[in-house]
């Protein structure tokens, strides 16, 4: 490493050092130099134009790691895993990168590949040497095979832990006008982030907060109060209420413990999910609804009384969250790419399956292929340029 001026003729730009990397001992496998400087904006410009005007050109998005992959340094869903090591916004997303980079996603799928191949060097002889293996005996010993093979990688594919991984949690509190919304997504994030008022039909816009349990990221959604309403404005965010609960990964109905359960809270009640849970707000107050209420319609929801003016009684809807983000952490696949290929190897192998069942085994062979194709989209081992510019598009520059 060098140290010295950098200088645009006579004017000096920065101090700064320089780094000589000689293939292969580089990110890409290639010669790389690295010039250092200030971090300032200005100083990085000046710095850039100058490199430019003396015919550098600058690198696309993802071009060091895609020219990794190229030089065979990593394979691609290590590629990725940097990609997503860079872009990690909980503690879980980073851990998962972390593994994904050091290979544990490459290891599982190329040992998964191994066991596929050996299958379809079987069903070759089968085919080859018919004299010596008959079909049944073949299409047995591929039925056995594949079935273990299924059963391998469904074990791997957690599609649940995988989003809340990669995307968080998503949680929308919903319910009548006025039962306490905004001042539980308030107390929630510690934060007024809401506006709270005594009127009904205060939240207009859904309101967006985001805390962390364990690594996982919860984004919480406040919504306006359901109800019909003749006013154009509030009928906008009951729209926008309806339609955050469709995308809720946990619909959280709040009801005004003060007040007796209406006709539409009943009905709400009863279309919750058996993810949803229900909170009972104004415990603070004299109670009309309680819990054994609740349960005489449901009672395999969980369901939390609380009140929103006293934070300490939220510990049980922050437990409550914490319980529900839970994810396997030990994912071989996180990256949606990666398990949309598992999961065409997946229907492959069942194909291949099928056609055992009604055919002679050499039609299985197409789809061993496919499923054997679709494993290799992975690790790049089988890959197209289009493909190659989806995944590194998505980098940023000059990594
Ligand atoms: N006593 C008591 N009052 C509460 C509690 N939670 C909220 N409130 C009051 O209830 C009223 C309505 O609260 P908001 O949080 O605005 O209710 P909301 O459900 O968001 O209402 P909309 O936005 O109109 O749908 C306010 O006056 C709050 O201070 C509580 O736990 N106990
Ligand atoms: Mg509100």
């Amino acid at each position: 490493m060098m140290y010295g001026t950098i200088s645009d003729g006579s004017e000096v730009l920065d101090e700064c050092m320089a780094v000589l990397m000689r293939a292969p001992a580089s990110y890409t496998r290639e010669d790389v130099a690295e010039i250092q400087v200030h971090g300032g904006t200005q100083v990085l410009n000046r710095v850039l134009a100058l490199c430019l005007k003396k015919g550098a050109r600058m690198a696309e998005a993802g071009e060091f790691t895609r020219r990794a992959f190229l030089n065979g340094r990593i394979d691609l869903s290590r590629a990725e895993a940097v990609m997503s090591l860079i872009s990690a916004r909980g503690e879980q997303e980073r851990r998962a990168a972390v593994r994904q980079m050091e290979g544990g996603t490459a290891i599982f799928v190329r040992e998964t590949s191994e066991k596929l191949y050996a299958l379809q060097a079987g069903l070759a002889a089968c085919i080859d040497y018919p004299e010596e293996i008959s079909d049944e005996e073949g299409a047995g010993q591929l039925r056995e095979g594949l079935e273990e093979l299924i059963r391998t990688l469904q074990e791997a594919i957690d599609q649940r832990s995988a989003r809340l991984i990669h995307d968080g949690m998503r949680v929308t509190l919903f319910g009548n006008p006025n039962v306490g919304k905004s001042s539980l997504l308030n107390a929630l994030l510690g934060q007024e982030k809401a506006i709270v008022t005594d009127i009904p039909g205060t939240t207009r816009d859904t309101v967006d907060g985001e805390i962390t349990f364990e690594g996982i990221r919860v984004y919480l959604t406040d919504t306006a109060g359901l109800r019909e309403t003749e006013d154009p404005i509030e009928r906008i965010g009951v729209e926008r209420s309806r339609n955050a609960l469709k995308n809720a990964d946990i619909a959280l109905l709040i009801l005004d413990g003060s007040r007796e359960i209406s006709m539409e809270e009943w009905e709400r009640l009863a279309s919750l999910r058996k993810e949803d849970a229900v909170i009972i707000n104004k415990s603070d107050l004299e109670q009309k609804t309680t819990e054994e209420t609740v349960k005489t319609l449901r009672d395999d929801l969980r369901c939390m009384t609380v009140s929103a003016l006293d934070p300490g009684s939220l510990r049980k809807v922050r437990e409550f969250f914490r319980k529900s983000a839970e994810v396997n952490d030990h994912l071989a696949f996180t990256q949606p790419r990666h398990l949309d290929a598992v999961e065409r190897a997946v229907f492959h192998l069942r194909e291949a399956l099928r056609t055992l069942d009604i055919m002679t085994p050499d039609m299985a062979a197409v789809d061993l292929q496919e499923a054997q194709n679709a494993l290799g989209e992975i690790t790049g081992d089988r890959v197209d340029e289009k493909l190659l510019d989806a995944v590194f598009s998505g980098f940023c520059v000059g990594k």
